[in-house]
C-alpha cells in the first residue's frame, strides 16, 4: 500500500538539480535529502571548509570565496554565479546565512531560480517585527498585549501606552528578533529614556530606528509550533517544541512535544497557526515563536526557515521537513494532512546541541578533532558533518552537531539520551558534551516544564 508519505502518483517535475547555500551540518542535512530524492546537490564551500567531507563527496562544489562569512557564505552574487555555471534549478539557504534575506530571496527568484522557501514579501514581512505582529493580530494569532504598532515620539503618548499596557514593558526593535535590540522598563520614571536609547541601537545596529511596546512577562516557556506550507494554499503544524533551554539567546537543548502542555491547547494554537499561513499565502516550513505563560500563548516572532531544531519534530511526526520544503518549491502538494499528521505523533524526542566550546566559560574552541566517535543505538540520531580529523575553523558558529534521542515517554527518551552521551567521545578541542551530561540528571529539568531563565539560573549556581 502506499504509505501518505510517498510522493503523491500525480508528478510535478522535480527539480533535477539544487544549490545548497550554507555550510556544516545543515548542509550535510539537506545533501542527505536530495540524495534520496534522487535530485543532484550542489554545494557550496569557503576556503575553510573545503576539506570537509560533504564537500569532498559531493558530485560538485563551487568555492564561493574566503573564509570570513560576508565574503562567502553571505556573498549573494557569487553564489548566484554558482547556481548559474552549475545549472542548477532552486537553492536552499538552510538556516543562518541568507536563509531570512529577503532581498537575497528576491534575486534568486529574479535570476530564475526557485528560492526553496517562502516568498520574499513573506520574508519581508516576518523580518520586520512590527509588521510580522500585525499580520499575525490580523489573523487572528493572539500576541503579547502592547503597543499598536510601532511607537510614536511623544514622551506624553509614550508614557500613555505604556500605562495603558501595564508595568513591566519591554522596548523591542522593530529590525530586532532573537533578542537583539530589547529593553526591559519597570518604571515611568525610566521610560523615556529607554524608548530613545533603543530607538538610536536600533537605528545604528539594524538601520531602522521603528520600536514598539509589549508587556513584559517574567516567567515564559518558549514554545514554538512547526508548520509546511504548500503553493496550493494548503498547510499543516507538526506539533509544537520546548526551546526554553537556552543561553544568552542560544538554545542548548530542545524538545518535542512541550511537557505538560495539553494537546487540546496545542491543537487549538496550531490551527490558529495554519489559518494564519493560509490568509497570507504562507509557502515552505515555518516555525512561529510563542511565550507561554498561566496556560495562555503569546505569539512574539516567526521564523520564515528550517531550524536547527527541527529532527525533534521528525522523530515525532514521522515527517521529513527538509524532504518535503524541497518538494512544496517544487510544486508538489502536501503529501499529507492534519489528521494523518496527529494520528501519527509518537513519542518524544529532545536534541542536544554540541557545540565546540569551553564547557564552563563558553568561549569558541575551534581546532582538530582527534577523536570523534558518535553515539548510535535505538532512537538515537546525530546530524553532524564532523569526523575524527575533522579542524573545526574558527570562522563560524561554534555548534558541530547535534545529538537527537526519541523514545515513547519523555522518560525513555531521557534514558536514551543519556546513554548517547555517555558513548560520545571527542578529543582535541573542548565541547560542552559535560554540560548536557549534568542537565540530563537535573531534577528539575528531568521533571519538565522549566521556563526561560532556568538555565541561566542553573549555570550561576553550578559548582565545576
Ligand atoms: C519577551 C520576553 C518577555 N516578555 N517579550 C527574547 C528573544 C526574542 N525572541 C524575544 N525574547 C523575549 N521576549 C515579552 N513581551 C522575554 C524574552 C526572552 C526570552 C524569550 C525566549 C527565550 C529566551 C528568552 C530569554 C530572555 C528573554
Amino acid at each position: 500500500m502506499l504509505s501518505p508519505f510517498e510522493p503523491s502518483a500525480a508528478k510535478t517535475p522535480m527539480f533535477k538539480k539544487i544549490l545548497i547555500a550554507n555550510r556544516g551540518e545543515i548542509a550535510l542535512r539537506i545533501q542527505r535529502a536530495c540524495q534520496e530524492l534522487g535530485v543532484k546537490a550542489v554545494m557550496v564551500y569557503s576556503e575553510a571548509d573545503r576539506d570537509a567531507k560533504y564537500v569532498k563527496l559531493a558530485e560538485e562544489a563551487v568555492c564561493i570565496g574566503p573564509a570570513p562569512s560576508p565574503l562567502s557564505y553571505l556573498n549573494m552574487p557569487a553564489i548566484i554565479s554558482a547556481a548559474e555555471v552549475t545549472d542548477a534549478e532552486a537553492i536552499h539557504p538552510g538556516y543562518g546565512f541568507l536563509s531570512e534575506n529577503a532581498d537575497f530571496a528576491e534575486r534568486v527568484e529574479k535570476s530564475g531560480f526557485q528560492f526553496i522557501g517562502p516568498t520574499p514579501e513573506n520574508i519581508r514581512t516576518m523580518g520586520d517585527k512590527v509588521s510580522a505582529k500585525q499580520a499575525m493580530i490580523r489573523a487572528g494569532v493572539p500576541c503579547v498585549p502592547g503597543s499598536e504598532g510601532e511607537l510614536p515620539d511623544d514622551p506624553v503618548q509614550i508614557k500613555r501606552i505604556a500605562k495603558a499596557v501595564g508595568y513591566p514593558v519591554i522596548i523591542k526593535a522593530a529590525g530586532g528578533g532573537g533578542g537583539r535590540g530589547m529593553r526591559v522598563v519597570h518604571t515611568e520614571a525610566a521610560l523615556v529614556n529607554a524608548v530613545q536609547m533603543t530607538k538610536a541601537e536600533a537605528g545604528a545596529a539594524f538601520g531602522n530606528p521603528a520600536v514598539y511596546m509589549e508587556k513584559f512577562l517574567q516567567n515564559p516557556r518558549h514554545i514554538e509550533i512547526q508548520v509546511l506550507a504548500d503553493k496550493h494554499r494548503n498547510a499543516v503544524y507538526l506539533g509544537e517544541r520546548d526551546c526554553s533551554m537556552q543561553r544568552r539567546h542560544q538554545k542548548v537543548i530542545e524538545e518535542a512535544p512541550a511537557p505538560d502542555i495539553s494537546r487540546r491547547l496545542i491543537d487549538r494554537i496550531g490551527d490558529r497557526c495554519v489559518a494564519a499561513c493560509k490568509k497570507i499565502g504562507y509557502r515552505g516550513a515555518g516555525t512561529f515563536e510563542f511565550l507561554y505563560e498561566d496556560g495562555e500563548f503569546y505569539f512574539i516572532e516567526m521564523n520564515t526557515r528550517v531550524q536547527v531544531e527541527h529532527p525533534v519534530t521528525e522523530m515525532i511526526t514521522g515527517v521529513d521537513i527538509v524532504r518535503t520544503q524541497i518538494m512544496v518549491a517544487a510544486g508538489e502538494k502536501l503529501p499529507f494532512t492534519q489528521r494523518q499528521i496527529n494520528a501519527q505523533l509518537r513519542g518524544h524526542a529532545i536534541e542536544c546541541r554540541i557545540n565546540a566550546e569551553d564547557p564552563y566559560k563558553f568561549t569558541p574552541s575551534p581546532g582538530r578533532i582527534t577523536t570523534w566517535h558518535a553515539p548510535g543505538g535505538p532512537g538515537v540520531r546525530v546530524d553532524s558533518h564532523v569526523y575524527t580529523n575533522y579542524y573545526v575553523p574558527p570562522n563560524y558558529d561554534s555548534m558541530i552537531g547535534k545529538i537527537i534521542a526519541h523514545g515513547d515517554t519523555r522518560e525513555q527518551a531521557l534514558a536514551r539520551m543519556r546513554t548517547a552521551l555517555a558513548e560520545t567521545v571527542i578529543e582535541g578541542i573542548n565541547t560542552n558534551i559535560a554540560l548536557h551530561r549534568e542537565l540530563m540528571v537535573d531534577a528539575k529539568f528531568m521533571a519538565g516544564g522549566t521556563n526561560i531563565h532556568y538555565l541561566e539560573e542553573w549555570l550561576s549556581q553550578r559548582q565545576r
